[in-house]
């Protein structure tokens, strides 16, 4: 199986795909895509993904887009490594927090890394009232988060794709200007998380 991925190294919801393939032991053939070449507005990506935003996998001819979905596929290959969890109940949760996720916390670390590394890589100003209130938004969910991961090693206690969709934005979180130290144990999850062999490289 080739499993391209239209990828580049600066995306944090690309890097979720690539640690996880990393964890399954899928190999990716990554396609580096330019933000500033205008690759993601380039009418062939357009075509496999119309939103103009990484990342994209080409499994042999199936398109996949948004990185939660592009997760779920590859643990789904890989069901003998439990990282999907097969009782109902379990999955329910496991659903309850990738959308969770995706709904408060994702959205609101893309418009920080808009306004504080695109805008200044485009040389444009920020808005700081989009700023305030991504962090608002943010101290608002992180504390649930903070409060999950209680006496847990990982977000559902053991180690889910929860942990992959999560993990890697903040791990960008010092070049977003967000302060971790007020959540000791998402920075421990993380620290947990830093230790697999491939985190650094991925
Ligand atoms: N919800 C999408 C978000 C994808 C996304 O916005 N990716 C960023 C890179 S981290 C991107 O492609 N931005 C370019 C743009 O919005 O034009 C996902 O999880 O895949």
């Amino acid at each position: 199986m080739t499993l391209k991925i239209y990828d580049s190294e600066r995306s944090p919801n690309a890097r979720k795909v690539r640690l996880l393939a990393a964890e399954l032991g899928i190999s990716l053939e990554r396609i580096p895509l330019d933000f500033a070449k205008g690759d993601l507005r380039a009418p062939d990506y357009l075509d496999k993904n119309p939103n103009g935003t990484i990342p994209t996998i080409d499994d042999e001819g199936f398109v996949l887009w948004e990185s939660a979905a592009v997760l779920l596929y590859l643990a789904a290959q890989k069901p003998e490594r439990d990282l999907l969890p097969r009782d109902a109940k379990e999955r329910a949760l496991l659903d309850q927090w990738m959308f969770w996720y995706a709904a408060h916390v994702d959205s609101a670390f893309l418009l920080l890394a808009f306004e504080k590394v695109v805008k200044s890589f485009l040389g444009q100003p920020n808005d700081e009232a989009v700023i305030r209130a991504a962090q608002t938004r943010l101290d608002r969910f992180l504390a649930v988060l903070e409060t999950q991961l209680e006496g847990k090693d990982h977000v559902l206690g053991k180690l889910t794709i929860a942990d992959f969709q999560m993990a890697p934005w903040f791990d960008t979180a010092p070049r977003l200007g967000l302060d971790l130290s007020a959540y000791p144990n998402i920075s421990r999850w993380l620290e947990t998380l830093r230790k697999k062999p491939y985190w650094s490289t991925a």
